[in-house]
C-alpha cells in the first residue's frame, strides 16, 4: 500500500510543480505588460515635454518652420509606441491563451482526480465486501493457525440388532442415531515447525470426548504451506503410516466406515510415537516407531504394556500421468510385538454344578479345582505387509473418478474383531484382507460409489463336526453401495452394506451367515 501510494504520489507532485511553474510564468508575464503600459503612459508625456521644450519660447514671434528631424523623431516615437502597443496586445493574447490552457489543464486534472477517487472508493467498497464475506479470523498466539472440523451424525439400521444386552451389560440394539465423529483440529504451519491438535467427540459407546491427534513436527526445507516437505520429523499421536485407507481423511471418504480388515488390523488408526516422513518429486515415504496399541485396541488403547515398539512404514509414488489423470501406489510393512496378559495366582476351590437340576448336591456334582501359580505375561511377534494402488481420472462436467484397492497379509495383527493371542491359542493367526472400490463424482453436488471388501481373521480356523476338526472359514465380506449429495460444507450420505459372515449357526449347528445387512444415513457438516 505504501509503495503504491508513493508511486502514485510522484507524478502528482511533479504535475503540481509544473502547474505552479506555469502559474509563476503567467503572473510574471502578466506583470510585464503592466510595466510596459506604465512606460507607454509615461513616454508620451516625456515626448510632450520634449515638444514643449522644442516649441516657441515666446508668443507672437514667428516660429521657425518645424524641424524635420524633430518631426521624424516624433513619427519614430509614434511608430515605436504603436509597436509597443502591438507587442503588448500580442503578449496579452499569449497570456490569455496560456491561461485558458491552464484552465483546461486544471479542469482535466480535476476530472481525472474525481475519476481516480471514484474508482478507489469502488475498490475499497469491493474489498470491504470481500473481507466481510471471508471466513472469520481466529485469534492465536502465533501466525499460521488453521482451524478445521467436521461432525457426522448417523442413523444406523442393522439386521443383527436385538433389544438385548450382552453379558457385560452393553446394549445389542444397533438401530439408533449416533454421533459417529465430531472433530476439531487446530494446526500451525511455520517455516521450521508444524503441529496439530485434534479432539474427537462421539456417542458410539456413550458420550465421549478424547484426544485423537497431537503432532509436533520439525521440517526441512523451512517453507510454509508445503504439504510434502522433503523431511519432516514428528513426535506425537498420529495415524499409523500403513497403506492408503488408514491415512484417508474421514471427511473425504465416501463410505461410512473403513473396510473390515483395516478396522481389525489397525483399529482406531491413531497411535503414539515418532515418525519421519516426506516426499521428493513423485516419491513419498513415511516410517514410524509407535507403541503398538492404537486408539481402537481392545485391551490397552493408546497405552503400551511392553517395552517393544512397533515399526511401520510405507514407500510410494504419486504420479500425475497426464492432465486429469494420475496414479498413486505404495508398499507398506509393519513389524511389532504383541502382548499376552498373564494371570494372577488362584487358590484351590470346590465347584458344584447341579448336573441333574434337582437343586441339591448329589455325588459326582462337586469338583475340586486346584490352585494355580501366577502365569507371567508374554510377548509375541506380529507383522503385516501390504500394497495399495489408486487411479484417478477427472472428466470435465462429470467430475473425478477414483478406482482403488489394497491388499494386506498379516500375522497376529488383529486387535479388534478377533484379537490375536497366539500364546493362549498355541498357534499363530494368519490374517488376510483385500478390497477394491470405485467412486464417481456426478457434477459438483453428487457422488456415488461401490466397494467390495474381504477379511479373514484366521486362515487356519477349524470347526469341530462330530468330533473331527474340519477347516472352516471365519471370513467377512461386505459389498457397500453409497450415494452422496454434496455441498461446499456438508454431505448427506446413504449407504447400504450387504454383509456376509460366518458368525451364525444353522439348525445342525454348522457355521452359517448371520444376517447382518446394514443401512446408514449420514449427515455431515465440515469447515
Ligand atoms: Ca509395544
Ligand atoms: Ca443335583
Amino acid at each position: 500500500m505504501d509503495g503504491s501510494s508513493q508511486r502514485g504520489g510522484k507524478p502528482h507532485t511533479r504535475r503540481l510543480g509544473k502547474l505552479s511553474a506555469c502559474l509563476v510564468v503567467a503572473s510574471l508575464s502578466a506583470s510585464v505588460p503592466a510595466v510596459a503600459q506604465q512606460q507607454d503612459q509615461a513616454s508620451p508625456a516625456a515626448g510632450k515635454k520634449d515638444v514643449v521644450r522644442i516649441g516657441p519660447a515666446e508668443s507672437g514671434k514667428p516660429w521657425p518652420p518645424i524641424d524635420e528631424a524633430a518631426a521624424e523623431a516624433a513619427a519614430a516615437q509614434e511608430r515605436a509606441h504603436a509597436e509597443r502597443e502591438a507587442a503588448a496586445a500580442r503578449e496579452r493574447d499569449e497570456i490569455r491563451a496560456q491561461l485558458s490552457t491552464l484552465r483546461s489543464d486544471l479542469e482535466s486534472e480535476r476530472v481525472a482526480r474525481t475519476a481516480a477517487e471514484q474508482s478507489l472508493a469502488t475498490r475499497v467498497e469491493s474489498i470491504g465486501a470481500k473481507a466481510s464475506e471471508a471466513p472469520p479470523s481466529v485469534g492465536s498466539a502465533r501466525l499460521g493457525l488453521g482451524l478445521t472440523g467436521f461432525a457426522q451424525g448417523d442413523l444406523v439400521v442393522r439386521q443383527s440388532s436385538v433389544d438385548q444386552l450382552n453379558p457385560s451389560g452393553a446394549p445389542l440394539n444397533q438401530e439408533l442415531f449416533q454421533i459417529r465423529r465430531a472433530r476439531l483440529r487446530a494446526t500451525v504451519d511455520r517455516w521450521w515447525v508444524a503441529g496439530a491438535i485434534e479432539l474427537d467427540g462421539n456417542t458410539v459407546n456413550g458420550p465421549q470426548a478424547r484426544l485423537i491427534g497431537a503432532e509436533a513436527s520439525l521440517k526441512w526445507p523451512p517453507e510454509r504451506g508445503n504439504p510434502v516437505p522433503i523431511v519432516m520429523a514428528t513426535m506425537g499421536l498420529f495415524k499409523i503410516p500403513f497403506g492408503f485407507e488408514i491415512g484417508q481423511s474421514d471427511r473425504e471418504r465416501l463410505f461410512i466406515d473403513r473396510t473390515t480388515a483395516t478396522r481389525a488390523l489397525f483399529p482406531g488408526e491413531y497411535d503414539v510415537g515418532a515418525r519421519l516422513q516426506g516426499g521428493w518429486r513423485v516419491f513419498r515415504y513415511a516410517v514410524a516407531v509407535q507403541n503398538g496399541n492404537p486408539m481402537g485396541d481392545r485391551a490397552f488403547p493408546v497405552r503400551d504394556p511392553n517395552a517393544a515398539k512397533d515399526v511401520s512404514g510405507r514407500v510410494g509414488v504419486d504420479v500425475p500421468m497426464a492432465p486429469g489423470f494420475w496414479v498413486a501406489g505404495g508398499a507398506s510393512g509393519l513389524r511389532g510385538t504383541g502382548f499376552h496378559a498373564g494371570t494372577a495366582a488362584t487358590k484351590a476351590v470346590v465347584q458344584w454344578s447341579d448336573t441333574n437340576g434337582n437343586g441339591a448336591p448329589d455325588p459326582g456334582e462337586t469338583v475340586i479345582v486346584p490352585g494355580a501359580a501366577a502365569q507371567p505375561s508374554q510377548n509375541f511377534t506380529r507383522f503385516a505387509f501390504g500394497g495399495d494402488l489408486r487411479l484417478g481420472l477427472t472428466m470435465p462436467k462429470l467430475g473425478a473418478t477414483m478406482i482403488y484397492g489394497e491388499v494386506v497379509l498379516a500375522k497376529n495383527m488383529d486387535r479388534a474383531i478377533l484379537p490375536a493371542d497366539p500364546v493362549s491359542f498355541s498357534r499363530d493367526y494368519r490374517e488376510f484382507g483385500v478390497y477394491g472400490g470405485l467412486t464417481q463424482e456426478l457434477g459438483p453436488s453428487a457422488m456415488v460409489g461401490v466397494r467390495y471388501d474381504f477379511y479373514n481373521p484366521d486362515a487356519d480356523s477349524t470347526n469341530q463336526v462330530m468330533g473331527a476338526q474340519l477347516p472352516t472359514a471365519l471370513s467377512y465380506q461386505t459389498l457397500a453401495i453409497a450415494a452422496a449429495l454434496r455441498g461446499p460444507s456438508g454431505r448427506l450420505i446413504a449407504e447400504f452394506d450387504l454383509n456376509r459372515n460366518h458368525n451364525g449357526r444353522d439348525i445342525q449347528g454348522n457355521p452359517a451367515n448371520l444376517a447382518d445387512n446394514a443401512f446408514f444415513v449420514r449427515g455431515e457438516v465440515s469447515f
